[in-house]
């Protein structure tokens, strides 16, 4: 390396900061099957512990996604001050249009505009929830479509929908947004009403400065260039947010990284390469997964481990030496920069930054060794553990 990069990575890694969603913390499955774990957190309270369990061995989990009603409560203020004793604080909301029988021809898109008013006030009742927790980010996964060629006009659904999203917009507080998610399928097989980033990207547009796009990675078709989606919404100022996760097939939502490391370290080059890992980017590196098999806390622990490698891996690109490979031409040259960083075994940085922020350079050992796991083993016996839909 002809430029001491390890400093500034090390400097920059120290800024990074990545949330985790609550549901993460619930107990999850697939349509086939929810499997149940011992000790898994019975109300938004106890997921707060044990996301906070996640921030204090890595350092860089300080923030919750909620999920309404999934997270109903009823005093949020109460629950941001749980959150600020355990050092954590309150992150995204997420709404959920999903799960009502009234939705099943659409939400915000549905035809009848009684059942859109109703869909427009759950936004009413998140931004509420974003007032009292200190939360700025309202994100919308709009999980509207169509089964069949015919069943709906496609033309008048994107008109609704924009009407919808104008009025949720016209709610929002000065220092609100609105991060707007987009899904290519599921659980409508024919025409998502929010498909692909295009689609997201251009209701943002329309709606204003403060609605961003979310990209989340297990949203993709396969062979999907997302590093390339990344580079193009950063350019244009509307990259608002990731859900991370990692796809093999669908939708998998498995742990960030596991199924393709290299994605994840192509879209982070692009993050780096635009500066969007710095904290002013406003950039929210958020997680969105499910751990049906695995526990839930150390699935979590490893999620941001593998964020944190693929950013000190792109941290450690030399941009001089990649910038003159790529003027002159030089293909092979310009990959191998690339490849070099990517072939880098960051473990021993990160365990170096750990180590200087007072923590365990092993996060994923440090919490096995705590306890904690079967302290709520033994102790969270009785009541409702959270789960999907409750
Ligand atoms: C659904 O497929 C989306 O990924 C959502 O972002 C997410 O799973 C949901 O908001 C969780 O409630
Ligand atoms: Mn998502």
């Amino acid at each position: 390396m002809t430029t001491d990069l390890r400093t500034p990575a090390l400097s920059a890694l120290a800024g990074q900061t990545i949330e985790l969603p609550s549901w993460a913390f619930g107990n999850s499955g697939t349509r086939f099957k929810v499997f149940g774990q011992a000790g898994v957190a019975r109300d938004p309270y106890e997921k707060l512990e044990d996301a906070a369990q996640v921030h204090k061995h890595t350092g860089a989990a300080p923030r919750v996604s909620l999920h309404i009603p999934w997270d109903l409560v009823d005093d949020y203020a109460k629950l941001a001050a749980h959150a600020r004793d355990l050092g954590v604080q309150i992150g995204a909301i997420n709404s959920n249009l999903f799960q009502d029988d009234e939705y099943k021809l659409g939400s915000l898109t549905h035809a009848d505009a009684a059942v859109r008013r109703r869909a427009v006030e759950h936004h009413a009742q998140c931004i509420e929830v974003m007032r009292a927790t200190g939360s700025t980010d309202l994100k919308i996964w709009l999980p509207d479509g169509t089964n069949y060629p015919g069943q709906d006009d496609l033309r008048e659904r994107q008109d609704r929908l924009a009407d919808s999203l104008r009025q949720i917009y016209a709610m929002l507080d000065a220092d609100m947004r609105i991060l707007l998610e987009y899904k290519f399928f599921e659980p409508y097989f024919y025409a998502m009403d929010i498909p692909d980033w295009g689609t997201s990207l251009v209701h943002c547009l329309e709606l204003g400065e403060q609605a961003t796009v979310v990209l989340d990675t297990g949203h993709h078709a396969p062979g999907t260039n997302i590093e390339f989606i990344v580079m193009q919404l950063l350019r244009l100022g509307r990259l608002g947010a990731f859900d991370f996760n990692s796809r093999n097939y669908a939708d998998d939502d498995l742990i960030v990284g596991s199924a393709d490391p290299f994605q994840l370290f192509r879209i982070m080059n692009e993050i780096v390469a635009q500066g969007a890992h710095r904290p002013e980017s406003g950039v929210n590196f958020m997680l969105d997964q499910c751990h049906n098999l695995e526990k839930k806390i150390p699935g979590q622990i490893r999620s941001v481990m593998n964020v944190q490698e693929a950013t000190a891996k792109a941290l450690l690109v030399d941009r001089e030496a990649l910038a003159a490979a790529q003027r002159s031409g030089e293909v092979l040259d310009a990959h191998s920069v690339l490849m070099d960083a990517f072939s880098t075994d960051v473990r021993p940085l990160l365990g170096e930054l750990r180590e200087s922020q007072g923590l365990d350079a092993d996060p994923y050992a440090a919490f096995a060794r705590s306890g904690y796991q079967q302290r709520i083993e033994r102790e969270r016996v009785g009541g409702q553990q959270a789960g999907w839909g409750a």
